[in-house]
């Protein structure tokens, strides 16, 4: 699929707000791609449906998440999970996108996960760090993936763990311990 059908195709999915984002996380996406051994349409079309089941209902998106067998923590933890791994299911059925690589780093892309691959990395930081996020923290995190995509995650999970700490929220166990695990790895 070209970029240009892509974006045509996710459009009516999003918000303008959110349209805008997405093509944010493309631009942020495909830079960050020059550093790492990623294929650079892949991430592209990962960056352009990563948040194509933002606006579904989330008794759908519960309803794939069980289907699937998928972790059950992803409904209990906070409704802003749902969309990432029922995005990755959704993309598939409705898009016709079967890369595994693709879907995913749409799947983890909010929450990350131990050992994530260059795409899941690239996918996980542009969405953080794209033009239009504006959050206290986003702009020392994006300084510091010009230095290094590693570190710079590690500022990503690090303050959103903070944030959700601050609301009282819960933290997905995935996302602590891929904190722990780029801390582990980190030279
Ligand atoms: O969909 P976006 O807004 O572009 O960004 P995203 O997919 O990274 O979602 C961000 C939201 O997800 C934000 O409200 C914080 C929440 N979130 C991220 N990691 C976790 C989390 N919520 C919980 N409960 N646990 C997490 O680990
Ligand atoms: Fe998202
Ligand atoms: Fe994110
Ligand atoms: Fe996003």
């Amino acid at each position: 699929m070209d970029r240009k059908k892509a974006l045509e195709l996710v459009k009516p999915h999003l918000t303008e707000h959110r349209y805008v984002h997405t093509l944010g996380v493309r631009d942020s996406a495909l830079k960050l791609a020059e550093r790492e051994d990623v294929d650079y349409e892949k991430v592209e079309l990962a960056a352009i449906f990563h948040d194509y089941a933002k606006f579904r209902p989330k008794q759908e998106m519960r309803q794939i998440i069980t289907d699937q067998n998928w972790d059950k923590k992803f409904i209990t933890y906070g409704d802003e999970l749902l969309h990432a791994p029922a995005g990755s299911y959704l993309v598939e059925k409705e898009m016709g996108i079967s890369d595994e690589e693709i879907l995913s780093a749409i799947y983890w892309h909010t929450t990350g996960k131990v050992n994530m691959n260059a795409m899941e990395k690239v996918l996980f930081l542009a969405d953080y760090i794209e033009p239009n996020r504006k959050f206290p923290g986003v702009e020392e995190t994006r300084e510091e993936a010009k230095r290094s995509i590693d570190g710079a995650i590690i500022m990503a999970l690090r303050n959103t763990i903070t944030f959700l700490m601050k609301k009282n929220q819960p933290v997905f166990p995935e996302t602590l311990s891929t904190y722990n695990d780029m801390i582990f790895k980190k030279k």
